[in-house]
């Protein structure tokens, strides 16, 4: 089974209203079908009833980037999974390193995220930020990174065909340096040997790993021919439609 080729844009919290249309009427008819090459536009939660309805007889995904883990209740200021998918988005991002830095994520709270989407039907595209650099010696030691064994803690054989993991080491998140495309495709391999130890060596294949971290036109051909890397995970490049149309087309 071919793994489709994922593009997410992560907008964070880039754009205002009018930027969202225009956006949208310029990528508008220019985006293959979904079973060729799978997009989605991360936004920020306010605009993502808008972005469904305008996205509805596109193939573009609806994407949050951050849900928290109850379902209801009294949590003000969060976002309920429930919800979500409610209004129809279809993926969430979780654990992406500026939460885990900056609104102290961690990976019980991203383990709790993760359950909570998928039993809400969200497919979650799980960000791990591990330093994986000093694995590369013990390679033959099949080391587990630790991310993403922690994060689908509790997620069943069935559900992790909904997971997506992405992999952005922190030195190249909006750095303008991205990693090369064989640190790329070392830390994904790793990954995926992480996958095959916790579910199976055929579950393991099925999965998608993305890259992210300074990803633009220029670098992400190289990346993505990687065979363990099945997409890319762009935020500053893709704000720009010209230019997120240029990453679908090379995927
Ligand atoms: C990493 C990435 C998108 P950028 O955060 O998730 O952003 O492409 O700007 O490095």
């Amino acid at each position: 089974e071919q793994r489709v080729p994922f593009v997410v844009a992560n907008w964070k919290i880039n754009k205002l209203q009018a930027d969202v249309v225009d956006f949208l009427k310029k990528v508008d008819g220019k985006v293959p079908d979904q079973a060729i090459v799978e997009t989605g536009i991360a936004a920020q939660d306010l605009f993502l009833a808008d972005l469904v309805r305008a996205t509805a007889a596109s193939p573009i995904h609806v994407v949050a980037e951050n849900v928290h883990w109850e379902d209801s209740g009294a949590y003000t200021g969060e976002t309920s999974p429930k919800a979500l998918r409610d209004i129809g988005a279809k993926y969430v991002l979780i654990g992406h390193f500026e939460r885990r830095k900056f609104f102290n994520e961690t990976d019980s709270t991203v383990n709790l995220k993760v359950t909570a989407a998928l039993r809400n039907g969200l497919r979650p595209i799980i960000d791990v930020d591990e330093d994986m650099s000093t694995y590369a010696q013990f390679m033959d030691a099949e080391p587990s990174v630790a991310q993403v064994a922690a994060a689908l803690a509790g997620v069943s054989v069935d559900q992790i065909r909904n997971v997506t993991i992405a992999y952005e080491p922190t030195w190249a998140i909006g750095s303008g340096e991205a990693a090369s495309a064989d640190q790329a495709q070392k830390a994904a391999h790793l990954i995926r040997q992480t996958l095959a130890k916790l579910y199976s060596p055929v579950i393991a294949e099925q999965v998608r790993i993305l890259y992210g971290g300074s990803v633009t036109p220029d670098n992400a051909r190289e990346i993505m021919a990687q065979s363990d890397i099945d997409g890319v995970l762009v935020g500053t490049a893709a704000l720009d439609p010209d230019k997120f149309l240029k990453l679908v087309a090379i995927a």
